[in-house]
């Protein structure tokens, strides 16, 4: 499965691993840039000497490109920017805000730099400030939202932009695979799906919900806050939407997140942690290794497309 993002990025699929906070760490990214991916560290909210750190880590267990996500929003952004940088990542992709102010340290490194946008309007920005590609993220995706379908936004965004776009946000099997690249991108990213494999390090709790989940499953929360959050439905959405829908105060909707991911990931708490997953959580079954997925997903996508056209 040859693309435009492969040749790009150095990688034999065109399947990235979202930067899950909490969750991508070095273990997980190693294991999908080895099958032949583009594992991606999740920086997260963490400090930039963790990032350091992991960085380092993949690269004791793969010689293949791996990425780093700078979640922008993080009190430590601009040094864990700096990081990435000093390290050499062969990648860097961006949440939850736009990167323009790093762009040219980046840049001046040979680092790709791949931002996640939920617009048309931010792709065509970061095009322009120097982007080698954009993901074009869907709010059926886990995490923080954005306003538009992968559906709608994807075919949008390829018409905005000549650089390469990788969908994201409701792909977890072959069919989303091939789908996305029949709406004009040229590779996907992938987050619930790779939640739930042998070397991903989350809570046993967390992957078994993820297995449990059934297609309604996900509520968005803090839609009023302007940081609208998917995850699972449990006891904390519960609490969280109806204090929300009595208009409660920000700081009262803080104090049930605060360290809620972190409780769901580490702890295995998935009552009252925040256990962020993706709408397509209902379609993931089966515990696999990265290699594995990764093997069956190109399989799968690859043949459905030779077969397009016996589309009766
Ligand atoms: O960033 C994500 N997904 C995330 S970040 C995250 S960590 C977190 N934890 C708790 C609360 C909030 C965040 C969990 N999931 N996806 C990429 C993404 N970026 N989706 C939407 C956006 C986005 C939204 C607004 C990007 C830019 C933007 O505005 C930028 C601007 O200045 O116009």
């Amino acid at each position: 499965m040859r693309t435009e993002l492969t040749g790009l990025l150095g990688i034999k699929y065109p399947i990235i691993q979202g930067g899950m906070a909490w969750v991508a760490e070095y273990h997980l990214a190693a294991a999908v840039s080895q099958a032949g991916g583009l594992g991606i560290i999740g920086a997260a909210n963490a400090p930039a000497q963790w990032v350091r750190d992991q960085i380092r880590k993949t690269r004791e267990l793969t010689d293949k490109p791996f990425g780093v996500n700078v979640m922008l929003m993080s009190p430590y952004a601009e040094e864990v920017a700096q990081v990435v940088a000093e390290e050499n990542a062969a990648v860097v992709t961006t949440g939850a805000g736009n990167p323009e102010k790093y762009m040219e340290l980046w840049k001046s490194r040979n680092i790709k730099v791949i931002p996640v946008v939920a617009s048309v309007a931010l792709a065509k920005r970061m095009e322009r400030s120097g982007a080698d590609a954009v993901v074009a993220e869907g709010c059926e995706s886990g995490g923080h939202v954005g306003e538009s379908t992968t559906m709608a936004l994807v075919p949008q965004v390829a018409d905005a932009v000549s650089v390469p776009v990788i969908a994201a946000g409701g792909i977890g099997d072959g069919r989303g695979i091939a789908a996305a690249l029949m709406l004009g991108a040229k590779g996907v990213q992938m987050g619930t799906r790779f939640v739930v494999t042998k070397e991903c390090q989350v809570h046993e709790n967390y992957k078994e919900k993820v297995i449990k989940a059934k297609d309604i499953d996900t509520r968005v929360t803090g839609r009023s806050t302007g940081h609208p959050v998917r995850t699972l439905r449990n006891e904390m959405t519960k609490k969280y939407l109806e204090l929300e829908n009595k208009g409660a105060s920000l700081e009262e909707l803080e104090y049930l997140t605060l360290g809620a991911l972190r409780k769901a990931v580490q702890e295995g708490d998935v009552k009252n942690g925040s256990v962020m997953s993706g709408q397509i959580a209902g379609l993931v079954k089966e515990e696999m290794t990265c290699q594995e997925l990764i093997e069956s997903l190109v399989k799968e996508a690859d043949s459905l497309l030779m077969g397009a056209k016996n589309y009766a």
